[in-house]
Formats: C-alpha cells, sequence, structure tokens
C-alpha cells in the first residue's frame, strides 16, 4: 500500500479558500512555503472566533489554524506550510497521520466506535496493554490500565501505588510537570500559567530538589543525596507510597538530570517499600533515542505512565506497571468511561508497530546528532546559549544574560515568536520561561530539519 492509498479521502479533505494542498499526512509537500504573513487573513479570521467562542483560558503558540499536516509541516488555512518542530507536544513522533495510523483508526471506526471497556471488553485494549507490558523496561510481570489523558493516567498511578503501599504521601521534584487536574496540579511544579488561582490543592504532596546540572553543579550522587535528605526528613518513607519523576524534565525545561541521580532515588525507594513512578509522558516512545527514557539511564521504574507519543495522535494514556502493584486495586477501582477507546487502541497498535518495526529510536538518535550539533555550534558562537540538552529527537536550549548566567526569558520569547512569523513552529518550556525545545516528529526530512534551524538561528542572530 503507498502513502496515497491511505490518504484522507476527496470527500473529508479541508477545502481551503487558496488552491494549495489540502491533503493530510505524508503526501504534502515538505517544504517550507510562506504564501501570506503569519497569520493569514484565513487564519486570523479563524483566530478572531477563537477569541469570541473559545474560553481565554486556552492559550495557542501559533496564530495560525491548521488545515493538514504530516511529514515535517502543518499546513494553515491560508495555505502556508509551517515547518514543525514541536510534533503538538511531543505526540506526532512516528509523523501526522502516518499513514499505518490513518489505516487502522479508518478500519476500526466502522467496525464500531465505542462499547466501553468496562462493559464490553474488545481485543485491542488488551493488545495494547500486552505491547505496553513487552516493551516497557524491565523483564518483570508487567500489568496495565488504559485512561484517555496523561493527566488521568497520573492520577490512577498514584491511586494504584497508595492503594498497594497503604500510605498517602507523594514526592514530586522541583521544576516537575504532571497536568492540569487537581492532583496533577498539586504534582506540577509551575504555579503560573498551571496553578495560579486554581487551588486548593490535593494534600499529601510534597516536593524535592532535583538534579540541574546547568544550575546546581552538584553531580548526579550529591544531588540524589540533597533530595534523599528532604524526602527522608520532610516526608519519612513511613508515609510516602511514591515518589514520581520525568526521566528528563519536559515543560520543567528539558533539565536531565546528573548521571547516577535517577538510579539512586529508584534505589531508594526500592530499599524503603516507595514505589517508583517514572512519568515518561513526554519522553516515552523512542522520542529519547530509546523507547523510554528510563532506558538512558539505567533506570526500571516501578510504574510507567505513557501518553502522548503512544498513538499517533489520539487520545489514549496508561499506566504499566510491575502486576504486583497494578493488582493492587480491587476489581471495579479503576476505569472511565472511555479509557482505553477501540479507535485510539487501533491506532496506538499501529503506531507501536511503527515504534518497533520502522527504525524510529534509529531516527531519533540521528535527528539528536543534528540537533545537538547545530544547536551546540550555535552555542559556541552565542554565549546567550547557556546550555544545549537532551537526548535523542527531545533537545532544548537554555537562554541566559551571559554578564549574570539570570534566565532570559524575554529573548527565548523574541526567538520563539520570529520564528513562528518564518515560518517555524518551535515551543518554549522552563520553570523561567528561557528554554526552546526542540520536539520533531521523526517523519521530518533533514534538509527541513536543518532549514528550521537556520531559521532559528537567523531569529537569534536578530535578536
Ligand atoms: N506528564 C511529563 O509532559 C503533558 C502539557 C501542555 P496531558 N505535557 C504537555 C499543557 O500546557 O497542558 C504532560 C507531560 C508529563 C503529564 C502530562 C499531562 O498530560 O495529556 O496533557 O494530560
Amino acid at each position: 500500500m503507498t502513502a496515497t492509498d491511505t490518504a484522507v479521502p476527496a470527500e473529508n479533505r479541508v477545502d481551503t479558500p487558496l488552491a494549495g494542498p489540502t491533503l493530510g499526512g505524508p503526501t504534502l509537500p515538505q517544504e517550507r512555503r510562506l504564501v501570506t504573513s503569519i497569520p493569514g487573513p484565513r487564519s486570523q479570521e479563524l483566530v478572531d472566533r477563537k477569541a469570541a467562542a473559545v474560553a481565554a483560558g486556552v492559550g495557542h503558540t501559533a496564530p495560525v489554524h491548521a488545515v493538514a499536516a504530516g511529514g515535517g509541516v502543518i499546513v494553515d488555512a491560508d495555505g502556508n506550510s509551517l515547518i514543525d518542530l514541536g510534533s503538538g507536544i511531543a505526540v506526532t513522533t512516528i509523523g501526522n497521520a502516518h499513514p499505518k495510523v490513518v489505516a487502522a483508526v479508518q478500519e476500526q471506526v466502522a467496525q464500531f466506535t465505542h462499547t466501553c471497556f468496562m462493559i464490553a471488553p474488545y481485543e485491542s485494549y488488551v493488545a495494547v496493554a500486552e505491547a505496553l507490558n513487552r516493551i516497557t523496561p524491565g523483564d518483570h510481570a508487567k500489568k496495565s490500565a488504559l485512561f484517555n489523558s496523561g493527566a488521568e493516567a497520573v492520577e490512577n498511578a498514584v491511586k494504584i501505588a497508595r492503594k498497594f503501599t497503604g500510605k498517602q504521601a507523594v514526592v514530586a521534584f522541583d521544576h516537575g510537570y504532571h497536568g492540569r487536574t487537581n492532583l496533577t496540579m498539586a504534582l506540577t511544579a509551575k504555579s503560573m500559567p498551571y496553578k495560579s488561582g486554581f487551588g486548593p490543592f490535593a494534600s499529601e504532596i510534597y516536593r524535592a530538589p532535583l538534579s540541574y546540572p546547568f544550575r546546581d553543579r552538584l553531580d548526579g550522587v550529591m544531588a540524589a543525596k540533597k533530595a534523599i535528605s528532604v524526602i527522608e526528613k520532610q516526608v519519612g518513607a513511613d508515609n510516602l507510597a511514591a515518589v514520581i519523576i520525568e526521566p528528563i524534565q519536559g515543560e520543567g525545561g528539558f533539565i536531565v538530570p546528573a548521571d547516577g541521580f535517577l538510579p539512586a532515588i529508584a534505589e531508594w525507594c526500592r530499599a524503603n517499600g516507595v514505589v517508583f513512578i517514572a512519568d515518561e509522558i513526554q519522553t516515552g516512545f523512542a522520542r529519547t533515542g530509546e523507547m523510554f527514557a528510563s532506558e538512558v539511564f539505567g533506570v526500571v521504574p516501578d510504574l510507567i505512565t505513557t501518553a502522548k507519543g503512544i498513538a499517533g495522535g489520539l487520545p489514549l494514556a496508561a499506566v504499566t506497571g510491575r502486576a504486583e502493584i497494578m493488582d493492587a486495586a480491587h476489581a471495579g477501582g479503576l476505569g472511565g468511561t472511555y479509557g482505553g477507546n477501540p479507535i485510539a487502541c487501533a491506532a496506538a497498535l499501529a503506531a507501536i508497530d511503527v515504534f518497533e518495526n520502522d527504525g524510529m529510536i534509529e531516527r531519533a538518535r540521528e535527528i539528536g546528532v543534528i540537533l545537538t550539533e547545530r544547536l551546540g555550534a550555535l552555542q559556541a558562537a552565542d554565549p546567550r546559549i547557556g546550555d544545549v540538552r537532551g537526548h535523542g529527537a527531545m533537545i532544548a536550549a537554555e537562554f541566559v544574560d551571559p554578564a549574570t548566567g539570570e534566565p532570559d526569558a524575554s529573548l527565548t520569547a523574541a526567538v520563539a515568536k520570529a520564528c513562528i512569523a518564518q515560518g517555524v513552529i518551535v515551543l518554549t518550556c522552563g520553570t523561567y520561561g528561557n528554554v526552546i525545545r526542540f520536539l520533531p516528529p521523526l517523519s521530518i526530512p533533514d534538509d527541513l530539519l536543518h532549514e528550521g534551524l537556520d531559521v532559528v538561528a537567523a531569529a537569534l542572530a536578530a535578536a
């Protein structure tokens, strides 16, 4: 089957007022093409409608409205083709509208759209659980449960850990991000914009210092000692159900902990009857050049939360982990109407096939080499880039005031804004808002990635 065979059928295509590509997925020309300024008139109209109809709290990064996406581009309502260096926040890792996902979804949606897995179960949910049990780190007996969003997976991991241990406290880390629901807001570190004014937050959540080598200058063992001391003195293992950590922090600034930090925390958890939860919602599924980032650091989590890349863009999330922990919740204690929806499961089975069999891990490593070399060269020539870090296709640059080393959020925002105006979608992140992160779809061609980085370099030079 060729890519064209699975392209969006004519009757489903989105018509744009301008001539231009209307096919989604991999049939889109892989080019940066600006036919209007950004935003163009159609996008501006839609941005205005959005402002009138959608709650103000729901923001957007790029002032364009998408009509198609695939490979390494997003096409907007005016026919502009923008280079995508964000994958919808690490979701379309295998590429937008990947032909295998499109085919699987089309087949499933015509069979049945929903029965509720808790009412009349179906095979694809079980098959996704089997696949996750197989591909997540560790060869111990595992089980999985499926949910709709990353935050919901995190909530359930905490429920399961509490039930298993009979304890209540949960430790999360400085700069951590785990979601926007009430419990996950409590776990998330940053107040603005995620938490401010939305309290009171869930109780029994404590925060430990993270290893942040660029800023704390500590080796992993020292940073772990500091964190463990806080956990022991301020919480106590007797009260602690779980420690939750992103192996590489996403929203917090793509912070890579120093070597030895994660293994020391995981080891302390094991020795103290505390469930070690790796939140791999952003780092999972080949993104870091390993199937899961825990493998980068040689840790085997007790529980792992996944979402984002798992289903090629359809909403699906999971908790996977040691069978005895996963089975601690009583029958009927876990679930939800839509969790493990059959269309999302069909998409996930197709996506996992692509991750395992179509060279995605190797591709993430190749992209990592390009990103690291290009950003490293920029850093060598420009002291405003204080740090370049990450793994695989998850790389970031941290911007600072060269005189003081202080975070430079306004420079970061200016560079990101200029990139978007030039047709390159980049995302910022970081507790101090001074990090630009690169999360391209692994389907992006090399020349397009280079062109995107050229635009970033020009934007930085002009800023
Ligand atoms: N855990 C590690 O990265 C989602 C959030 C974007 P949901 N990150 C993107 C935003 O501003 O809302 C995320 C994550 C990690 C949990 C989550 C939450 O996943 O699917 O957004 O609920």
